[in-house]
C-alpha cells in the first residue's frame, strides 16, 4: 500500500545546523517517492519569525522547496508550533497550508488528527494566553515598527533564550491535560492523533484515540509515514 502522508516534527533547524542538509534531502525524497501529503508538524526552527527584516536564508530555501512540492500539486502542511511566528505570509505565499491543527479522512480508517501539541496543556492559561498575545497583528506591527537589526536582535534573543531545552520536552507530558484532550477528539469523531512538541517516539492510547508522538527530525531523519490504511511507521533517512 502506498504511503499517504510523511510527517516531520521539531527539528529546531539553527543556523548552520548539518541537520539542514538532511531535511533537504528528504523533501527530495519525498517528491520522488510521490506520497501525496507532507505534513511538517511545526517547531521546523529555533525560532522562525516571518517578517521580511528577520527571516534568514535558510528559511527561504526551505521555503523555496516546499514552494517547489506545493506547485507540483503535493499537498503540504503546517501545524503552527510555539517557536513560528508571523509565518502566515511567507507559508502562503509558498502553497503551504497553515494551521493550528489539521484532520486527514482516512478511507474506511477513520479522520487522523494532526497537531503540534503545545496547545494540549489546558491548564496553563498564562502559556496559552501568551502564544495568542505574541502572534497578534497589533504585536507584529510594533514589531515592524523597530528598524530591521532591532528586530533581528530581538528574534536572536528568543532563539538563544528557547535552546537546550531538549531535556524539559523529554519528561513533560501533562497526563490529565492530554486525557481531557483525547475526550474531546473522541467527541468529534477522530479516531487517531499525530503530534510533535514531546520529542518522543512513542505510541499511546487514551479515550479511545491512538495517539502517535513523532521524535525530533535530526541528523537520522527520522520520520513518521502514514499509509492507505492508516496504520504508521516510523521511518530514517537512509
Ligand atoms: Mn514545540
Amino acid at each position: 500500500m502506498p504511503d499517504l502522508v510523511w510527517c516531520a516534527a521539531d527539528p529546531h533547524f539553527e543556523r548552520g545546523d548539518p541537520a539542514l542538509g538532511v531535511f533537504h534531502r528528504w523533501l527530495e525524497a519525498f517528491d520522488a517517492a510521490g506520497a501525496p501529503n507532507l505534513v511538517l508538524l511545526g517547531d521546523l526552527f529555533q525560532v522562525w519569525v516571518g517578517l521580511p527584516a528577520v527571516q534568514t536564508e535558510e528559511q527561504r530555501e526551505v521555503l523555496g522547496a516546499l514552494a517547489g512540492l506545493s506547485s507540483r500539486g503535493r499537498k503540504v502542511v503546517y501545524l503552527r508550533g510555539n517557536r513560528d511566528y508571523f509565518i502566515e505570509e511567507p507559508l502562503a505565499e509558498a502553497g503551504v497550508f497553515l494551521a493550528d491543527q489539521w484532520d486527514l479522512e482516512i478511507p474506511g480508517g477513520g479522520v487522523m488528527r494532526f497537531e503540534h501539541g503545545d496547545l494540549i496543556n489546558s491548564s496553563d492559561q498564562q502559556y496559552l494566553r501568551w502564544r495568542e498575545v505574541s502572534r497578534s497583528a497589533t504585536v507584529r506591527a510594533l514589531f515592524q515598527l523597530l528598524p530591521p537589526d532591532r528586530q533581528r536582535a530581538i528574534a536572536g534573543r528568543v532563539e538563544r533564550g528557547l535552546s537546550g531545552t531538549n531535556a524539559y520536552y523529554k519528561s513533560y507530558r501533562p497526563a490529565l491535560e492530554l486525557e481531557r484532550w483525547a475526550r474531546r477528539l473522541a467527541a468529534e469523531g477522530v479516531a487517531s492523533a499525530v503530534l510533535g512538541h514531546f520529542h518522543v517516539d512513542q505510541e499511546e492510547s487514551a479515550a479511545g484515540v491512538s495517539i502517535r508522538f513523532v521524535p525530533q527530525f535530526r541528523e537520522d531523519g527520522a520520520h513518521l509515514r502514514v499509509i492507505g490504511n492508516g496504520a504508521s511507521y516510523l521511518e530514517h533517512l537512509s
